[in-house]
């Protein structure tokens, strides 16, 4: 195999050549339209990734700590942590959250509230949670303020159910770990369950002590998470973001709590459980599920809370810790789609952290002690998943995120068309590997062992920022063609994200320059009949989409389809493709809309004989 001595590929992106004309026609099905389409032979349609838009942010002054800092820690610490997964002899089940345990067992409120006046961290020390997150890599910190049990673990006025006024400990930790952010250079961030909650009578979910007929979620609104988000907001500094759990019921009162963090902290950022996933996006990012991961990459910005073991409290019988290297390729995984990972601890009731999650999260600052380069300040990659592993960008630097080592040293590259001016090992850029090209293919040479075993990073100095060929959706032989987020490829606005309520779909569209494509590689020609899966609540019923494959469209309307989150399926019409070849297929807004055109889930092209 020839060395790559530094020759550049041809890294103009080739534009869509029509080499040979036939009639793809849509058959009409739906509205009458002009028949006449041609066969695009696609030689190579390069996109930049890097010119690709960037996730639609709500303020990107606000976002850009979280876009770069991408990796955070979880802190889930209250009166659950001293029941440990137990209650009076009975165990929460296993894999439920120990935090839970309150509601799970029906533990009275007087009986929790005794309880929690036992709380008594005596070995609680906020220098040591902090170092702990920055050694590991961790730059900004998320800890419980007030959980669903009810009890502030911060001095609040608002209420005495809280660890100064409540306990013997009677010290503030919120207090304690803001400062100690601060001198670690950590952004401090709060946790606090604004609906959630089950010792106030007027609060959601506890139905064993308090009959919810007679609740007034106003009051409770009103009189404790307001007070107390305020109180939150004013007495601990600059807060990185507020991250609220179990959204809202309704848009108004989920607005009412944004607008309340702006007006006292207009840089504090807010999750997207602000609203329930039966809202739109009312914070400035999404929050996947819980431990939740999208198959795919995502264009708007997301992040991931994920448990270090099942249960976000400490809970005595689950042993089931994360190895450091699955950790690695989880983080990874999701600076690579991406998102932001947030990892949890679920400190113990006497403020020490559980061995094994020290022992994981030290392990994995080692390995961002000499690889967090490719981790911090990266953008998400289009080059799909690889063998060998997974990719992440920084403008024209491509970082090659190796899991497993390649038997014969070649790590083979497909689908960047770009030029590769060097190659070497993260950890020692002296170092620089051999680089080919073979048959569009991107070979680099590696030493025969694997530095560091769980990830071994290849730093590609690039000619510009990665240039990607799309994916060529290939067809079942028997049920065609199933497009979605995972293969389109978006253009202005139109955008790839949570869907809230655990799906994934494309909207923020609304003109006819935001555009969704995809390349198809048809084995079989013939007629194909397109279904087109969507939600779009009735205000929407004005729009109108156009589909199109070469030079031939076919415009349909938006039918609504109850609310934003309700899918349903429709006709689009049929399709002939005379001969098998690529083609590309776009959809997009016919006209400029004051509205989204709609929630895109999918198109299938079924084969009709
Ligand atoms: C919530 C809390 O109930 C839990 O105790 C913990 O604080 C976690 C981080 O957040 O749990 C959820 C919330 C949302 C989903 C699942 C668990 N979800 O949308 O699937």
């Amino acid at each position: 195999m020839r060395p790559y001595p530094l020759i550049r590929l041809l890294c103009e992106p080739s534009p869509i050549r029509p080499t040979s004309f036939d009639n793809v026609a849509f058959i009409v099905h739906s509205r009458p339209f002009i028949a006449a389409a041609i066969l695009t032979t696609l030689s190579s349609i390069a996109l930049t990734l890097g010119q690709t838009p960037g996730p639609a942010a709500t303020n990107p002054d606000r976002m850009a700590w979280f876009r770069h800092d991408k990796f955070g820690m979880f802190i889930h610490w209250g009166p659950y942590s001293a029941l440990a997964g137990e209650w009076n002899g009975q165990q929460i089940p296993p894999h439920t959250e120990a935090e839970w345990i309150m509601q799970r067992l029906n533990i009275p409120v007087k009986e929790y509230r005794e309880r929690a006046h036992q709380f008594n961290p005596t070995n609680f020390n906020a220098d040591a949670w902090v170092n702990l997150a920055k050694a590991t890599g961790m730059k900004y910190l998320v800890v419980t303020a007030k959980h669903h049990d009810g009890f502030a673990m911060y001095h609040s006025k608002v209420s005495e159910y809280n660890i100064v006024d409540w306990t013997p400990f009677k010290r503030d930790p919120l207090k304690e770990l803001s400062d100690a952010c601060q001198r670690a250079g950590i952004r401090f961030s709060v946790y606090y369950s604004h609906r959630e909650d089950w010792d106030d009578p007027n609060g959601f979910g506890n139905n064993w002590d308090y009959d919810p007929a007679k609740k007034d979620f106003s009051q409770y609104l009103e009189n404790k998470s307001k007070p107390q988000l305020r109180e939150l907001l004013t007495n601990y500094g600059p807060l990185g973001l507020v991250w609220f759990d179990r959204g809202m019921d309704t848009p108004k009162h989920a607005a009412e709590f944004a607008d309340l963090v702006h007006s006292l902290q207009p840089q504090c950022l807010i999750n997207g459980r602000i609203g329930s996933y039966k809202q739109e996006l009312m914070g400035d990012y999404q929050d996947m599920t819980d431990n939740g991961m999208p198959s795919g990459g995502l264009e708007e910005d997301w992040e991931t809370p994920q448990t270090l073991n099942t249960t976000w409290g400490y809970s005595k019988f689950d042993q089931e810790w994360k190895t450091p290297g699955v950790v690695i390729h989880r983080l990874v995984e999701i600076v690579s789609k991406g998102g932001n990972y947030l990892l949890n601890i679920g400190p113990m009731a006497d403020g020490t952290v559980p061995q094994p999650s020290i022992a994981t999260l030290n392990e994995v600052g080692r390995w961002m002690s000499r690889n967090s380069e490719s981790i911090y300040g990266t953008t998400a990659s289009t080059l799909r998943e690889f063998p060998w592993g997974r990719t992440t960008v920084k403008g024209s630097t491509l970082y090659l995120h190796v899991f497993s080592w390649p038997a014969d040293r070649t790590i083979r590259l497909s689908g960047l068309t770009n030029g590769v001016n060097s190659a070497h090992l993260l950890v020692d850029p002296s170092h620089k590997l051999p680089v080919a090209s073979q048959d569009g293919n991107i070979l680099v040479t590696v030493p025969v062992s694997m530095p560091d075993t769980r990830d071994t990073v290849i730093v590609l100095d690039l000619d510009r920022p990665p240039v990607v060929d799309p994916v060529f959706v290939t067809q079942d032989s028997d049920t065609g063609f199933e497009l979605n987020y995972l293969t389109a490829v978006t253009s202005g606005n139109a955008k790839k994200r949570f869907n809230r309520d655990g799906g994934f779909h494309i909207a923020k569209w609304t003109a006819p320059e935001d555009t969704v494509s995809w390349f198809l590689s048809v084995s079989s020609a013939g007629k194909y009949a397109i279904k087109i899966r969507y939600a779009a609540p009735k205000e929407w019923k004005d729009g109108q989409y156009i589909l199109t494959v070469g030079s031939h469209e076919l415009k349909n309307p938006v039918k609504p389809t109850g609310d934003w989150y309700q899918y349903a399926t429709f006709d689009a019409g049929t399709i002939l493709f005379p001969k098998a070849g690529q083609y590309k297929l776009e959809l997009k807004p016919a006209e400029k809309y004051s509205h989204y055109l709609m929630y895109f889930e999918s198109l299938t092209l079924e084969p009709l004989e």
